[in-house]
């Protein structure tokens, strides 16, 4: 009997690169190579596809390189610049063959990646792949339509102001300050927390906005909430959806709060606690709002909804991640093995949902 094919997509053009490219290691380690063939498709920092070891031994993943995929290795597509519209299709009709391939990992991350972009393409060409849709994947992307689309749900957010590109902040001041201090600027579509600052005085105002501005022209401005960082881990196969026990993060050190360097730089200073207490009620409560965020955006197979717990019990949804970190040491496959769920097992379940959904609108 002839195996499926999985796809690995990872790497590309983003900032979260280096850690695409460890994602991908892991899974390539995780896939049972006796129910699926396996293709590994890196897409280099300049954008060109090619094809890699699916070995996971030949993976170098401490440092975050892209394994043997050496620069006169197979081009799967060419690289690809803003602006360039040619498409280049082989002799026989079709963008370069790679056989029949029955589903797809998009370990890929912001712009380009897991803003819907990578998902759209695979539609068009009746690909399955795991994970979020066009639709989810880009409500994820985008912390303006995610609160939208939260508060729609009925659960609660922390009030924000977007501001457009371009526009003085002076301008918006009278809704600014009511926000109450301090807020917190993110560029709205940034994949990680990179820009992201706190704003404890308002003269500091711009300078978080003009720093924010350099990943997204669009910015969200958001009143500070204080609470735990708890997350929670939900699954959806056909089986149902299913959420975790939850997750905390635990900042120390100088880090303001959970930063990029904090999640990626300064392990030392940052804990992942899970299973982690929290009173059963509120524990329900979150886990009521986890399921509720991930079908406000129509999520699909896996996401991770970030809350912020006050002391009172006060439960605020933070965010919806439909592409958590995925290494086996990130939270969201923590979360899952506290639950007795191996990493594996998840990526078994996951190519699964892949590759019994339908096709087109589901
Ligand atoms: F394919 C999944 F399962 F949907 C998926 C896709 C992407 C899970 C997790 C991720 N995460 C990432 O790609 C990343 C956070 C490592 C960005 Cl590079």
């Amino acid at each position: 009997m002839t195996k499926p094919t999985v796809a690995v997509l990872f790497g590309g053009r983003s900032s979260e690169h280096g850690v695409s490219c460890v994602t991908a290691g892991g899974v390539l380690g995780a896939i049972d190579r006796d129910r699926y063939d396996v293709l590994a498709i890196g897409i280099t920092r300049e954008g060109r596809w090619t094809l890699a070891s699916t070995d996971p031994s030949d993976w170098g993943i401490a440092d975050g390189s892209m394994p043997a995929v050496a620069d006169e290795g197979p081009t799967v597509l060419p690289p690809r610049q803003r602006g360039d519209s040619e498409w280049r299709l082989e002799a026989d009709g079709t963008v370069s063959s790679l056989g029949t391939v029955d589903a797809v990992f998009p370990l890929l991350h912001g712009p380009y990646g897991e803003d819907g972009t990578i998902q759209g393409a695979l539609e068009l060409v009746d690909v399955r792949y795991v994970g979020s849709g066009v639709l989810a994947s880009a409500v994820g992307m985008d912390k303006q339509f995610m609160k939208a689309a939260f508060v729609d749900a009925g659960l609660p957010v922390a009030p924000g102001i977007v501001l457009r590109p371009g526009e003085p902040v002076a301008a918006r001041m009278p809704e600014l300050e009511p926000l109450g201090l301090p807020v917190f600027v993110k560029p709205a579509r940034a994949g990680s927390s990179m820009g992201i600052s706190k704003v404890s005085s308002w003269d500091q105002l711009e300078a978080a906005v003009a720093d924010a501005v350099k990943h997204d022209p669009k910015v969200l401005v958001e009143a500070g909430i204080v609470g735990r960082e708890i997350e929670t881990a939900v699954l959806a196969t056909a089986d149902g959806v299913r959420t975790s026990p939850q997750g905390e993060i635990v900042t120390g050190g100088d880090h303001a709060f959970y930063d990029f360097e904090a999640k990626y730089l300064d392990e030392a200073h940052v804990q992942l606690l899970c299973p982690t207490a929290l009173d059963e009620e509120v524990a329900a409560r979150v886990a009521d709002y986890a399921r509720r965020a991930f079908a406000a955006v129509g999520a699909e197979g896996l996401a991770r909804v970030d809350c912020f717990v006050g002391e009172d019990g006060t439960v605020i949804v933070n965010e919806i991640n439909t592409m958590p970190g995925f290494t086996p040491t990130s939270m969201y496959p923590r979360m899952w093995a506290a639950a007795g769920v191996a990493y594996p097992e998840l990526v078994e379940a996951l190519i699964r949902e892949a590759l019994t959904r339908p096709l087109g609108l589901r």
